[in-house]
């Protein structure tokens, strides 16, 4: 009997250290977006990180709340990811959301993949970027996410080597990311590039041609290989995603509405001048892209905030829409 305890002990202890790591409170799911992947109806995940890092207050709450509002209005549930004294949570109340918005900045770190352990570690609070939120929204079961806009490879990457780690998760990552392409503060052809390294299935949304729109505007110059005619279309690419098991994830480029558009030649002139203000003031690593964001929208007198409001209200409709339609025909 002593014996048989002796053996059996070691792999006793191996069983209840496995199941103390798979048994964790770091990810709080809101109920109703619990309720809704339980009942397999449409969720639709966002990121926060436009939220504490992407966008001035107050405008970055009036946006979060507005493209959740969005995403209910057109079929589905909104699951805002943050992380909150190092609890990440899916779906975060109106008030939580503003806690997380109204923290000063040094108080809240932009949490991409690399930064998850240490935040929770930490207990400390975050935005999650394109990458994290991607990360936590496949770990509870949600397929198709909406945002602004990716991180990609940066002017001057093939020396810097700043390429977003948000390119790499879409390679690994089985999650659907509504957005409206890459912003043109980056290289736009080096990251269409990286995609296709990566296995990345990059469409276009309503453009005919596979044209890739470029954040502010809806013609990057670049095209893409694929154009998805409507939500239907689109939940149609995912259905054969999802049964072929990609493993990894998928792109899809809405265009800004024609009319919030910017002006190709405007926007690009401020797009420059940012980047010569970051360049001479040392700006590196993660706060480049939140250093573009701030200059550039105070270069155009807030015209480029405007736009970027827009869109991603935009492209939270056309999420809600494609995950209503894949639940449709997935049920
Ligand atoms: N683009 C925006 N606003 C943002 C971001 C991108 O217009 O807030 C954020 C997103 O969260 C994206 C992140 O995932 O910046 C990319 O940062 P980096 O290049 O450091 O990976
Ligand atoms: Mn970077």
């Amino acid at each position: 009997m002593l014996l048989r305890r002796n053996l059996l002990f070691p792999a006793v202890r191996l069983l209840h250290r496995s199941l103390r790591r798979h048994q964790h409170d770091h990810i709080v799911l809101h109920p109703e977006v619990r309720q809704a992947l339980q009942l397999h109806k449409p969720v639709v995940a966002l990121e926060s990180t436009i939220i504490t890092h992407g966008m001035p207050m107050p405008e970055n709450v009036t946006t979060a709340l507005a493209v959740e509002e969005q995403v209910r209005l057109h079929g589905a549930i909104p699951a805002t990811i943050g992380i909150l004294d190092g609890r990440i949570k899916v779906g975060l109340t109106r008030e939580e959301l503003t806690t997380l918005a109204e923290k000063p900045r040094d108080q809240v770190i932009k949490c991409s993949r690399r930064d998850l352990p240490f935040v929770v570690a930490r207990k400390q609070s975050g935005g999650t970027t394109v990458a994290a939120t991607m990360i936590i929204a496949h770990r509870v079961g949600i397929k198709v996410f909406a945002t602004g806009g990716i991180g990609g490879v940066h002017r001057d990457g093939q020396e810097s080597l700043d390429v977003s780690a948000d390119l790499t998760e879409l390679g690994r990552t089985p999650v659907a990311v509504v957005c409206s392409g890459v912003k043109s503060i980056l290289d736009i052809p080096r990251t269409l590039e990286y995609l296709e390294t990566q296995g990345v299935c990059v469409a276009s949304y309503e453009s005919s041609g596979g044209i890739f729109p470029d954040f502010y505007t809806r013609d990057s110059g670049c095209t893409v290989p694929y154009d998805l005619g409507s939500a239907q279309e689109a939940a149609k690419l995912l259905q054969s995603w999802q049964e072929l098991q990609m493993q990894s994830g998928v792109l899809i480029g809405v265009p800004i509405p024609e009319e919030f558009a910017a002006d190709k030649a405007k926007i690009e002139a401020a797009i420059q001048e940012a980047t010569e203000q970051a360049k001479a003031q040392g700006v590196s690593g993660k706060e480049v892209t939140p250093f573009l964001l701030a200059a550039i929208a105070k270069i155009t007198g807030g015209s480029s905030l405007k736009s970027n409001i827009a869109l991603i209200k935009n492209n939270a409709k056309v999420a809600a829409q494609i995950a209503a339609s894949l639940s449709e025909i997935s049920s």
